[in-house]
């Protein structure tokens, strides 16, 4: 197994070590127009470190609250706050004032940094925390209020980071669960290092040269590992993209000459027409995550590109991928086998172990995982320390695992994990929606796309200006991709005797 020392900062070991080592000068971060080598990431965390600590007044276990799209400075600010012993709390880009105000409240947010670029919606939710101690902004016009910069100025560029146990918590990352109520997972200084060590070191094994790209935000514990923390612990660099469109992501990998492509299936999908373009060039390993793989898309990228895609599967509440295999041990239609380290099997409604053969709920044991942040599902998901999760998956004779479906309501769209409740919530509070009901059904392009059924209130009539009402009203509450991108209008939802909704029913209707 994997042994770490008993005060660890995680922070010191894959920056401030990093520059020990005599990387200093070598390339880390990479954005449009600007590098930053490894020194120079560590001299920008250090001034944000003092401002968090000396201006702002954060103690060690604070929680801090990142906002931004993918670049430079929020891998700096992440840095900063591990630094000086708080907790990260990256989120996703497109959250909106709603979801903003229940992670502040979940996770008792004090302090947040903030691109300026999104500060719009935190604006509106930050009047709603009782928690709230202090907001700083980068990129933020000259002379504006909370500006980061010129905080950062009025410090030197040193830090003495703060002595944390390996055990304390050094991030949480948010999943929004299958009731739309979202849950914190938390993470150690040590599940960092674990993470950099055990899928990395046995199935990606990257190089000092290698060059880093992709979509995930780091917000997304799949960005954070493959887009900062494993390029940073092996000395490589890594491209961070504000913007990751399919075409702009594919003109990035041929400019920054990158090595090493983390996105999700759609994606490559997407690419694929164009993916002759990426023969001849630098890129050599593409990673695939955040939702099933399917079979055709591996075989059009390998005809397109020439690679063979590496796909996982991880979670949030690991932290990352626990299941995977090599370019070398590709077996058709599976997502591969438990990442050493780590131990998966298939289980039964009651938790008994499943025979190879038989499709169940997938259990992962590991270094990493099995802790929710005050919340009472911690048993329902949890159980004799293995992570319950909510996919149903049949393991064959040699271990290899195979997905079969998500065991709950959760939708999964593009490598976007939906709660079919949350969008019901959000269109409920329309005043033309008497009642409403989501489902995941089949897409082609996106692998599943939410639709919605609903039952209008008397007077209003289901035509298609109704249907794209009710669509821009979604993305105006929730994250624009949570929108139901089919809405069905009917006169009444099918629900039990005892008035239990029978989306079972919704799934036969789709299908017609
Ligand atoms: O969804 C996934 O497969 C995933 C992969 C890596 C890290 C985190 C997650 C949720």
């Amino acid at each position: 197994g994997l042994q770490f020392p008993e005060r660890l900062n995680c922070a010191t070991e894959l920056l401030d070590q990093a520059v020990a080592r005599g990387w200093g000068d070598r390339p880390c971060l990479h954005a449009p127009g600007l590098t930053w080598t490894y020194a120079e990431l560590l001299a920008q965390a250090n001034r944000i470190a003092r401002v968090l600590v000396h201006d702002m007044g954060l103690v060690p276990g604070n929680r801090v609250l990142l906002r931004a799209p993918n670049n430079p400075m929020l891998v700096a600010c992440w840095f900063a706050v591990v630094k000086a012993g708080g907790i990260a709390v990256a989120t996703m880009p497109l959250l909106r004032a709603k979801e903003l105000v229940a992670i502040l409240d979940i996770a008792q947010i004090s302090h947040v940094l903030c691109d300026a670029a999104l500060a719009e919606e935190l604006d509106l939710a930050r009047a709603q925390s009782p928690w709230l101690r202090a907001v700083r902004t980068w990129g933020s016009a000259p002379g504006a209020a909370e500006a980061l910069e010129p905080a950062m100025q009025a410090h030197p560029s040193h830090f003495d980071n703060v002595d944390t146990a390996a055990t304390d918590t050094c991030l949480l990352g948010f999943t929004s669960g299958t009731t739309g109520v979202p849950k914190a997972t938390m993470h150690f200084h040590r599940d960092v290092m674990a993470i950099c060590r055990c899928w990395p070191e046995h199935v990606l094994r990257p190089q000092a040269g290698d060059v880093f790209i992709g979509s995930p935000p780091i917000g997304f514990t799949f960005g954070l590992g493959g887009l900062v923390l494993f390029p940073m612990h092996v000395g490589a660099s890594s491209v961070l993209l504000e913007k990751a469109s399919p075409p702009l992501l594919l003109d990035a990998v041929q400019s920054f000459g990158a090595t090493v492509m983390f996105t999700a299936p759609t994606t490559y999908r997407a690419l694929a027409p164009q993916g002759a373009l990426l023969r001849g060039t630098r890129l050599r390993k593409c990673v695939s995550a955040g939702e099933a793989l399917p079979a055709a898309t591996r075989a059009l990228w390998k005809d397109a590109t020439g690679i063979e895609i590496i796909d996982g599967i991880g979670a949030t509440e690991l932290l990352h991928i626990f299941i995977s295999h090599d370019e070398a041990s590709v077996r058709a239609g599976a997502t591969g086998r438990a990442v050493p380290g780590y131990r998966a099997k298939v289980v039964d409604a009651e938790g008994r172990d499943l025979p190879p053969g038989q499709v169940g709920r997938l259990a992962v044991q590991g270094p990493t995982g099995c802790r929710y942040l005050a919340d009472p599902r911690q048993t329902q998901y949890v159980q004799n320390g293995w992570n319950l999760t909510g996919d149903a998956y049949v393991m064959d004779a040699d271990g290899y695992f195979f997905y079969q479906a998500r065991t709950d309501d959760m939708i999964v769209s593009a490598g976007y994990n939906i709660a079919a409740p949350e969008v019901e919530n959000a269109l409920l509070a329309h005043p033309a929606v008497a009642e409403c009901a989501v489902i995941g059904v089949p897409d082609e392009e996106r692998g599943q796309i939410v639709k919605a059924f609903v039952v209008l209130k008397p007077g209003e009539s289901g035509d298609e200006a109704m249907v794209l009402t009710l669509q821009t009203f979604v993305k105006q509450t929730v994250a624009p991709y949570k929108y139901p991108r089919a809405v069905s209008f009917i006169a009444q939802l099918p629900r039990t005797a005892t008035g239990k909704l029978q989306r079972f029913r919704l799934h036969a209707l789709h299908e017609g």
